[in-house]
């Protein structure tokens, strides 16, 4: 295989990092550290000089950064998504023939990419390579070689088997990162295969939602497949900061388990409450239900020191939707109690202070109901908030995909698909002001296959000739299949 040609690498951190541009002197008035420019903290200023360029047109946050993504499902396809928004340049390895079992789930459209697939795979590019095939092996050892972070959430030891151990990627590339997600971290379930409900009840998700009387519940969030994302994407993002000082790669592990146990660490929180008393925020408390030893289920207790519960609207009784998540904020209890025509509230001792309410929440929030059910949940919203008074409308997902707003800022868009026609997406959740995310649609599978060998690892056309002749990159042909 010819080896990488120098010219037209694309711009990279570790470039940036070598050859810093001319400094600023942020801290234009002490000069200390023998003289050298410093910052205002004291250390070395390596800043480059503020770009000029209008915001949103001098690249992305993460331009120059390229990823090979050897991600599938949802977990490691959100992370690689979110990066690709960021500017990272993905390039998704796929099996031959086949791709990512999801591009084939929950189809809505025969014969074309299911939105299970679609819509976690934006802005990148994919190649359809065959990990086990000696020609495989060989084009993936070239991609090693030009890229900054591998991505993976395959079953436990899989990369490995495929040959790919962090010291053969170590040994290619010292500066590459390996990022990971496993359902659990090192222990006793290290093994396992994980899935999105499995890390939900194993992080302490389930047995903390739903109501006292019913079982453990699971939440339509996705916090243990895209929650995982999400933390490994930060880990990536650390990993390659600290690769600008340090010059040399590392792991990244983000375990589903650990990751939703982080989104539920207010429990964690009560479990040590519990222990020295009744956690009184709860409705349990006021309903006089005695406590166990562990949290218990809250319903729709809100959480956290201001008691909030969903409430009936005008219509509840055909719309599975008219409902308000309504919060009796302290500082707000006496416009509430104007509100529902109970003024005298405000100054009966029995329910005047949040601590003297506590027993009573149940008699409030049904009291509070009889209003908010002879108005609409976007009447109560408009109400409220101009009483300053936090409330927020059950919005279904008919409600959320017609919402102007949310078209506006881009957070919901219609992306156009080759196969499948239109159909709409979540957009880039977080905005940033000079690295503007555009949405663009999921590739076909191996649609990138031939400008990736060609453009990225600069093969000549024999070699790209070898490698396509010996089947590494297609699916194996039907009588192969069968014998
Ligand atoms: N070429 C050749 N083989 C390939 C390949 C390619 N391009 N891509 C994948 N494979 C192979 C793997 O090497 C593996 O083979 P071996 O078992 O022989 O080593 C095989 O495909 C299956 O991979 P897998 O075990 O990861 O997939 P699975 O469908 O059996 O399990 C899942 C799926 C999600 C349970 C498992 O990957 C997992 O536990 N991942 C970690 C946790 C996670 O991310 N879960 C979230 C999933 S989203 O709900």
């Amino acid at each position: 295989m010819a080896k990488k040609q120098k010219k037209a690498k694309p711009a990279r951190v570790k470039a940036a990092a070598k050859k810093p541009r001319k400094v600023v002197n942020l801290s234009s008035k002490k000069k200390t550290n023998g003289g050298k420019k410093t910052s205002g903290n004291g250390k070395s200023n390596t800043l480059p000089r503020p770009s000029t360029k209008p915001y949103g047109q001098d690249g992305k946050a993460l331009t120059g950064v390229r990823i090979l993504d050897f991600t599938h499902v949802q977990s490691g396809p959100t992370c690689t998504q979110l990066l690709a928004w960021l500017g990272c340049d993905v390039i998704k390895v796929e099996r031959p023939g086949i791709g990512d079992i999801t591009r084939g789930q929950l189809r809505d459209v025969p014969n074309a990419d299911s939105l299970y697939f679609t819509m976690l795979n934006h802005n990148k590019r994919s190649i359809t390579i065959d990990s086990k095939h000696p020609q495989g092996k060989r084009v993936l050892d070239e991609l090693i070689k030009t890229c900054d972070v591998l991505v993976e959430n395959f079953a436990p030891g899989a990369l490995d088997r495929m040959g790919l151990t962090w010291e053969h990627i170590h040994k290619l590339n010292p500066r590459m990162i390996v990022a990971s997600v496993k359902g659990f971290g090192p222990g006793p379930y290290e093994d396992c295969k994980v899935y999105e409900n499995v890390a939900q009840c194993a992080g302490g998700s389930a047995s903390t939602t739903g109501f006292r009387e019913g079982p453990p519940l699971v939440t339509g969030a996705q916090i243990g497949d895209s929650g995982t994302g999400l933390h490994l994407a930060l880990g990536i993002v650390s990993a390659l900061y600290q690769r600008i000082r340090t010059g040399r790669g590392q792991r990244v592990l983000a375990a589903m388990q650990d990751g939703v146990l982080n989104l539920c660490r207010v429990k964690l929180r009560d479990q040590q409450r519990i222990e020295k008393g009744p956690l009184t925020e709860y409705s349990q408390y006021g309903e006089g239900v005695p406590f166990g030893k562990s949290v218990p289920r809250a319903g729709n207790d809100s959480g956290g020191g201001q008691p909030g519960w969903i409430l009936k609207c005008k219509g509840w009784e055909s719309d599975p939707d008219a409902y308000i998540y309504f919060i009796t904020q302290a500082p707000v209890w006496e416009a509430i109690c104007d509100l529902i025509g109970e003024p005298t509230w405000k100054t009966d001792p029995d329910y005047a202070t949040p601590k003297a309410r506590l027993p009573k929440l149940k008699k409030i929030f049904a009291r509070i109901e009889d209003w908010t059910m002879t108005k609409t949940k976007f009447e109560v919203m408009e109400i409220c908030n101009n009483l300053d008074i936090p409330v927020g409308p059950i919005l279904s997902m008919k409600e959320i995909a017609e919402e102007p707003s949310l078209r506006k800022t881009g957070t919901v868009v219609e992306v156009d698909h080759p196969t499948r026609g239109k159909y709409l997406t979540v957009g880039n959740p977080i905005k940033l002001s000079d690295s503007i995310s555009e949405v663009k649609r999921s590739p076909l599978l191996g649609e990138h296959t031939d400008e990736i060998l060609k453009d990225v690892l600069r093969l000549p056309a024999k070699d790209i000739a070898e490698i396509k002749g010996s089947g590494a990159l297609s699916a194996p042909k039907k009588e192969e299949k069968a014998a």
